[in-house]
């Protein structure tokens, strides 16, 4: 939002802003940044990272293909091979998520903060046997900004949903951000998988140049067992490299416990370019190096979005059209006038609201208290994996300090699921 006149936002400097940051704590909504820092894109648009590989995403419910590469001496079956699929997908949108800014704008840059009940939709059309990916993304919540969406293929029957909150912390001159949320990509009638969102930090501030360099761990709890942690690690940590990583497949969490078990695959490099997958027996001495996944050579499937004109007024390029254009003209006076436009527009929505007694409702997804989650495998896995349900930072450990350090007493935590009814009786928004 805007939290400064235009004068202010004209003579906002990086030294300015940088000096503002020592006392920072919050969230997008509260983070004033100077006009050449801010993106035309809104968050909601986010959502579409997590499938801009739809052959990856889809390939996890192909029962004819069989992972590539295969090992000699591994004994696969069709639960490993899906889960090598899912784990593949997993590390190709990273580089989406986390460095598509740098690429196509030169740094990371602050989004725009999206309105309650904002949408982002489209679909990523492809021929039988692929079909159409429909990516739904909408803003639950804007005071704490939460965005959810929904990933689905039908033909395939691969769906992926999950919700996001990110919560900003400045230190030793880095932006450190965590998430709140998880992904559930589940496929076909029975097979689900919980991922969780890694933590992450803005480094490059100093010098007026931020990216996003990611650390701790994300891990990937199947149905069948399968388990896989996945640490972070940035420039001058271990490997040297920026977007280092390192994967560990586990039969189970509890082989992974188990210090005598060894995985049953390691893959790492960089999440941004090669990653190399070995045995379990053979990654110590480097043996046999194969490659999994090189994301430089992987060209994205842009997503299809409506022309504007053809939008719903609650949709996000349409209802930021006139930020987004001056925000690319650099004009520090019209992104002023123009956000004061919409946030003006939202806060009488929500007095109206108040007036009449009601609250807004979401559209396509609802705040499901964690003991009446019965459509999501969610309880399931996160007691497979020993995670936390509660509403802590996302990869939390089920009783760790960690855990307590965010618990509220007595608060019931509750989560954002898709309610696919309520997007099939939709009829305002089509994609
Ligand atoms: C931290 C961040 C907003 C949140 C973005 C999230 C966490 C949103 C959910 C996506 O699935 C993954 C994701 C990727 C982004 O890397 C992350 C953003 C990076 C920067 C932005 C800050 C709020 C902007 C800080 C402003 C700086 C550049 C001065």
């Amino acid at each position: 939002s805007i939290d400064s006149s235009s004068a202010d936002v004209a003579n906002f400097t990086w030294t300015k802003f940088f000096k503002n940051m020592a006392t920072f704590k919050g969230d997008l909504s509260t983070l004033t940044a100077p006009p050449f820092i801010l993106s035309p894109v809104s968050l909601t648009e986010f959502s579409q990272y997590w499938s801009e590989h739809p052959d990856l995403l889809l390939a996890t419910n192909n029962k004819e293909a069989q992972f590539e590469p295969k090992f000699e001496g591994v004994e696969y079956n069709q639960e490993l091979n899906q889960f090598l699929f899912v784990v593949r997908w997993f590390i190709s949108t990273l580089k989406s998520q986390y460095c598509s800014r740098n690429e196509s704008m030169g740094s990371e840059k602050k989004p725009l903060n999206p309105f309650l009940g904002e949408v982002f939709v489209g679909k990523w059309e492809h021929e039988e046997p692929l079909g159409t990916t429909y990516c739904l993304s909408e803003q639950v919540s804007h005071h704490p900004p939460v965005t959810a969406y929904s990933i689905f293929n039908d033909t395939n029957k691969v769906s992926l949903q999950g919700y996001n909150q990110a919560k900003l912390n400045f230190s030793s001159a880095m932006l450190s951000v965590k998430q709140f949320g998880h992904a559930l990509l589940k496929i076909g009638e029975t097979n689900e998988y919980l991922i969780t969102l890694p933590t992450l930090h803005i480094e490059g501030l100093i010098a007026a140049a931020p990216y996003v360099e990611l650390e701790g761990k994300t891990y990937i709890q199947g149905t069948a067992g399968h388990f896989a942690v996945i640490e972070y690690t940035g420039k001058g940590w271990m490997s040297g490299k920026k977007n280092s990583f390192k994967c560990k497949i586990f039969e189970s969490k509890q082989d992974h416990d188990n210090e005598g078990t060894k995985p049953l695959f390691v893959i790492s490099g960089q999440w941004s370019g090669l990653s190399t997958i070995y045995t379990g027996d053979d990654e110590k001495k480097k043996k046999n190096p194969q490659t999994f996944y090189d994301a430089d050579r992987e060209a994205k499937d842009v997503l299809s979005v409506k022309p504007i004109e053809e939008q719903s007024e609650l949709e996000s390029r349409r209802a930021w059209k006139d930020v987004a254009e001056a925000i690319k003209e650099g004009d520090f006076n019209k992104i002023h006038q123009t956000k004061t436009v919409l946030e003006e527009k939202q806060r009488s929505l929500r007095k109206q609201e108040e007036e009449a007694g009601h609250k807004w409702e979401t559209r396509w997804f609802d705040l499901v208290p964690v003991d009446e989650d019965h459509s999501s495998g969610f309880v399931k896995l996160s007691s497979l994996a020993q995670l936390s349900m509660e509403d802590v930072p996302s990869g939390t450990i089920a009783g760790s300090k960690n855990e307590s350090k965010w618990l509220v007493d007595d608060k019931v935590a509750q989560h954002w699921r898709f309610n696919r009814q309520k997007w099939d009786d939709e009829s305002e928004i089509n994609i």
